[in-house]
């Protein structure tokens, strides 16, 4: 199962999977082909050890699982959804149709469109129904928006965000050293 999966995905990558008895954070997707561009959420969520759920759900395979997850979040105590979803990416939209949670959604790069698709297809949401669109493929953003969300009630993440900040930075700043020898 995607579970599984995932967690050999991660393992590979040396990061632990926490199997969460209350998930703070609902990681969907529209197939399990999107597994490898939505990894990368939880590979974050795992860094923060903010537990979470991850779940296969389509908004155009599987529309009927879709309502009763986005209508069930909020009271089983998610309380950011992360979706991914690739070409015609209805699944985040229709997810922040249905919840008062904040939803991100997460385009991923499918078709001969590059992409592009995906985008404007999250991206692009009427107004009264927002999404907060990351870039292509980028479930990495998603993952640290999620912590930063979370971290306006939890000092303590907000803190080791701002860390992960200094630590980027310093990255930056040795690599822009080394060249300079
Ligand atoms: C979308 O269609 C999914 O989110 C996925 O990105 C894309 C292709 O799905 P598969 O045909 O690989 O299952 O609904």
């Amino acid at each position: 199962d995607v579970e599984q999966r995932l967690k050999s995905m991660l393992k590979e990558e040396g990061s632990d999977c926490q199997s969460a008895v209350t998930p703070h954070v609902g990681i969907i997707m529209g197939s399990d082909s999107d597994l490898p561009v939505m990894k990368d959420a939880a590979k974050i969520l795992n860094m923060f050890d903010v537990p979470y759920e991850v779940k296969i759900v389509s908004a155009h395979r599987t529309p009927e699982m879709m309502f009763t997850y986005a209508s069930s979040a909020r009271e089983r105590g998610i309380q950011i959804i992360i979706a991914g979803a690739g070409g015609a990416a209805h699944l985040p939209g229709m997810v922040a149709a249905l919840t008062p949670l904040p939803v991100i959604g997460v385009p991923v790069r499918v078709s001969a469109l590059d992409g592009l698709d995906s985008l404007l297809s999250i991206v692009q949401m009427p107004r009264g129904v927002p999404v907060a669109t990351v870039a292509i493929n980028n479930a990495t953003n998603a993952g640290l928006l999620a912590i930063r969300m979370l971290g306006i009630q939890d000092a303590d993440l907000l803190a080791r965000m701002s860390q992960y900040q200094e630590d980027t930075r310093n990255g930056v700043l040795t690599k822009a050293e080394k060249l300079e020898k």
